[in-house]
């Protein structure tokens, strides 16, 4: 690892300890805290998504940028003023030089994180839901930066599937196309976030931590770059409709001509609204049941991991 990398970038003392001795970590993102959820429900989430990862026995990481730093493994200082201060950038690949050089507080995105976690080698990424193809991408070619990532870093991100948000049909192609291995977690549907069933079949399914585990040490052990997606649905008693709330967010994004980076969060903030906090509610259950099956697989992983392979 050379020197001048490292000044970009830096392990919190546990992490680097916990990855030097082999031990199962899980990387975590910013953005859900920074721009995903309101607060106090952010750093509670935060918090307890890090003690579940804990309690599985894997270290959490938290992925973020901090004083000019792309942080692997935040502390409870850093979580903290991620869920409370005013002026956090959301960043992805594209933001990260600028967030960098100027030394701003950085949320990371699903790819921010994802290279965090490639650059000190951890191996599994618990997220809520990916970025992907929004609806009306034919008119915006608004994709997410998200899919991009996924083919550049060996890196396993358990997340409840894509959100409603997007065009999930679309979402799958690219991940087709891209590579990148989808597997439902004991389902043959792609989860569609709030909702445990998108009506879009899976090719791939895996029903245990081993079975995920299995298939990455042959995808990295065969050499092939880039990650794979574990599709786990949100738990069926937290799960809902969202289609009508979704719809009524993306007019009045429309109508207020928000685009860009502002719009996923514009998005779910209007759909927690319009759901009187429903939305909330099944967002941080699905997170935390990712947390414990990504905890599992990362703990799965280090076990089944030949030696000497990343
Ligand atoms: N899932 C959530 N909440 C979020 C996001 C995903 O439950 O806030 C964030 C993730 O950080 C993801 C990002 O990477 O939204 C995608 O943003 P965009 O569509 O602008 O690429
Ligand atoms: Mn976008």
């Amino acid at each position: 690892m050379s020197s001048s990398r490292r000044k970009w970038w830096r392990l919190a003392p546990e992490v680097a300890e916990a990855l030097k001795e082999g031990l199962p970590v899980v990387a975590l993102e910013s953005t859900i805290v920074a721009h995903g959820m309101p607060y106090p429900a952010n750093l509670e989430t935060a918090r307890e998504v890090e003690s579940i990862v804990r309690a599985e026995g894997a270290i959490p990481a938290t992925v973020a940028v901090v004083d000019g730093h792309l942080q692997v493994g935040c502390s409870p200082a850093m979580l903290e003023r991620l869920a409370t201060e005013q002026e956090v950038a959301k960043v992805s690949r594209r933001d990260l030089p600028l967030v960098l050089a100027q030394g701003k507080l950085g949320a990371t995105t699903v790819s921010g994180t994802l290279i965090g976690a490639g650059l000190a080698g951890i191996s599994v990424f618990v997220t809520g839901g990916i970025g992907g193809v929004h609806r009306g991408a034919e008119h915006t070619w608004d994709v997410s930066a998200d899919l991009e990532e996924l083919t550049l870093q060996k890196v396993a991100v358990v997340s409840a599937g894509a959100k409603s948000i997007l065009d999930l049909p679309k979402t799958l192609e690219v991940l087709e196309t891209k590579g990148v291995t989808v597997l439902g977690y004991g389902t043959d549907v792609l989860p569609a976030f709030f909702t445990p069933d998108s009506g879009l079949p899976l090719v791939h399914r895996a029903d245990s931590p081993s079975e995920v585990a299995s298939a990455m040490a042959a995808k990295w052990g065969l050499g092939l770059q880039g990650g794979m997606l574990v599709a786990n649905p949100v738990p069926d008693q937290h799960g809902f409709d969202a289609e009508e709330a979704t719809k009524k967010a993306l007019a009045a994004a429309a109508d207020q001509g928000v685009e860009g980076k502002s719009l996923t969060p514009f998005l779910l903030k209007h759909i927690a609204e319009a759901t009187d906090g429903k939305s909330l509610a099944a967002n941080v259950a699905l997170v935390k049941h990712n947390a414990r099956v990504g905890a599992q697989i990362a703990v799965a992983y280090a076990g089944a991991r030949p030696q000497g392979q990343e």
